[in-house]
């Protein structure tokens, strides 16, 4: 099951179980929290980021991965193209095919829109998909609205923008009614109610869950609904550009068919940007739970078109990523492992920190036990981690329940021979999330950019500096379904002739530093020679 290496220490941490069952961690005080992640997160070195040089936010710190790519040079010639023919033409166009850009989808549609779907893979090739364990919502008797916003402006250490996060807590419960309507399949007590757990700095038991393949279900829900109602889509077609009239206001984008490489014109009343984050770009040399297609892509076509950017020195890591076996390094192993009872313990045995302290501190407090002498556990190849005991879920819960609650981690550790309902499982921080992105109102309105509107981990505020689990597939949700409204019902008078004279400014702005880097938007991560932060 486990070499050596690792199982000496596994049986450490086997003989502790009984004392750390009765044992409870303390929580961090604020001090103690902030000097944990001066100390150890990776937005804190001071090698991680460096300032942007062109555009809005010139002078801002930023993962260097990000920074290259916004001061790359586009992938078009803007004088190679007729932009006045279009190719494709809707009242809305949504680009991006996860959760965002279908909630975004079927409610501009509701509303009375004519609306076109692009996706750069295929639909539901996300993260939406991936996501594993809950929705947040206030939905009990004992929570409310009010209580979830306290614990999200807690969770991003008060910097999150308020109006947003009004939007996200208040429009919760009828984002899940409106799933269930659509018949996603939640996990429910015997009674008929949603079933809740706890998350990392949440007050309330808030996380809804559909077993341990929540997002799956989700997104299950969103393409069956599209398909039942025609919803035109078109795949394998990423944005490259978009497209601005004289006065800045957005009326369409360039895209690209993946297959024939021939560029497409779409013309469009509004367009709303739901093109997921960062989590592709290795940001610090980690590994990453990310979909394969997570490359910025919208960041890099808002800021070109004079968006503001925020929050993007904040980035989050996931502190349960797979460290062991390394085929599956980076991989996500579910909060909801810890909401159910796992404690996070060193190579002797103790627990070091309390398990739902929010994810940044939890990232940090796991980077600084891997570098005390003994503390931590290396893996064969020299891979870092500690443990995750996720035997303690049978102790506190009766057996069976690892395989109940979560099949889909259950499955994936069996793979590989490891029963994670017997043995723990070394974890490490992996990529997770990009707490910042394109700066929107609360209808999902960019400010600077009239008829452009973004939705999903594109947008930057609602988090502040550190998002707290679950309220990332809430607010696809939230912010997909207020876009989608709003981009279908805007009076906005009709963009003028459009150009890509913001393309032009921008390739001579970066002047030489855009020749250095490959032109972006990047697309596809490049693993061809080259290591993940190498
Ligand atoms: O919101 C998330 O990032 C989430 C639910 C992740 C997880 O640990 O399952």
């Amino acid at each position: 099951m486990y070499p050596d290496e690792l199982r000496e220490s596994a049986l450490r941490v086997a003989a502790s179980r009984d004392r750390r069952l009765k044992e409870k961690h303390a929580r961090l005080t604020p001090e103690e929290k902030d000097a944990l992640l001066r100390g150890f997160h990776p937005d804190f070195r001071e090698d991680t980021q460096r300032p942007v040089t062109v555009g809005p936010n010139s002078g801002d710190r930023m993962p260097h991965e990000l920074v290259d790519l916004l001061e790359a040079r586009s992938r078009i010639d803007p004088a190679a193209l007729a932009l006045d023919r279009a190719d494709l033409e809707a009242d809305v166009l949504i680009i991006g095919g996860g959760g965002a850009g279908a909630a975004a989808a079927l409610t501009a549609q509701e509303a009375g829109a004519r609306v076109l779907l692009v996706t750069k893979l295929r639909l539901g090739d996300a993260n939406t998909m991936m996501a594993q364990g809950g929705i947040q919502a206030a939905t009990s008797a004992v929570d409310s609205p009010a209580t979830h916003y306290l614990d999200v402006m807690g969770g991003g250490g008060y910097t999150n923008d308020p109006a947003l996060v009004r939007a996200l807590v208040r429009d919760a419960p009828a984002v899940v009614a409106w799933l269930e309507e659509l018949g996603c399949m939640f996990s429910k007590r015997p009674d008929g109610t949603l079933m809740a757990i706890h998350g990392g700095g949440t007050s309330r038991k808030r996380m809804h869950f559909a077993r341990d393949y929540t997002g799956a279900e989700i997104m299950r829900t969103l393409r069956d609904e599209l398909l039942n109602r025609d919803v035109p889509v078109v795949e394998f077609c990423p944005a490259l550009e978009l497209l601005l009239d004289d006065q800045g206001r957005c009326g369409g984008a360039v895209l690209q068919n993946f297959e024939t490489g021939a560029f497409l014109v779409a013309h469009a009343r509004t367009v709303i940007l739901a093109t997921g984050g960062f989590g592709r770009l290795h940001v610090s040399g980690f590994p990453t739970s990310n979909h394969y297609g997570a490359t910025a892509d919208g960041l890099v076509m808002a800021y070109r078109a004079g968006a503001e950017l925020c929050f993007l020195d904040a980035t989050q890591f996931h502190p349960t990523g797979v460290a062991y076996p390394e085929q599956m390094l980076g991989q996500l192993v579910t909060e909801k492992v810890r909401g159910v009872g796992a404690q996070l313990v060193n190579a002797e045995g103790q627990q070091f920190v309390f398990p739902l302290e929010t994810r940044d501190a939890v990232s940090a407090a796991i980077i600084r036990e891997c570098g005390l002498p003994g503390k931590g556990v290396a893996t064969p190849t020299g891979q870092k981690g500690v443990w995750l005991d996720s035997p303690m879920i049978e102790l506190i819960h009766g057996p069976g329940t690892v395989r109940r609650e979560l099949p889909a981690m259950f499955r994936q550790y069996e793979r590989f021979g490891i029963d994670m309902s017997v043995n723990p499982i070394v974890v490490y921080p992996t990529l997770h999330y990009q707490n910042g992105g394109i700066r929107v109102d609360a209808s999902g309105s960019c400010p600077r950019i009239p008829g452009l509107y973004v939705a999903g981990e594109a947008v930057g505020g609602i988090h502040g500096r550190n998002r707290l689990m679950g309220n990332s597939l809430l607010d696809i949700l939230v912010f997909g379904r207020r876009a989608g409204h709003e981009a279908a019902t805007s009076r906005l008078p009709a963009a003028g002739r459009l150009t890509l004279e913001h393309v032009r400014r921008h390739n001579r702005g970066v002047g030489k530093a855009g020749r250095g880097h490959p032109p972006a938007p990047l697309l596809l991560p490049d693993y061809v020679g080259k290591q993940p932060g190498a």
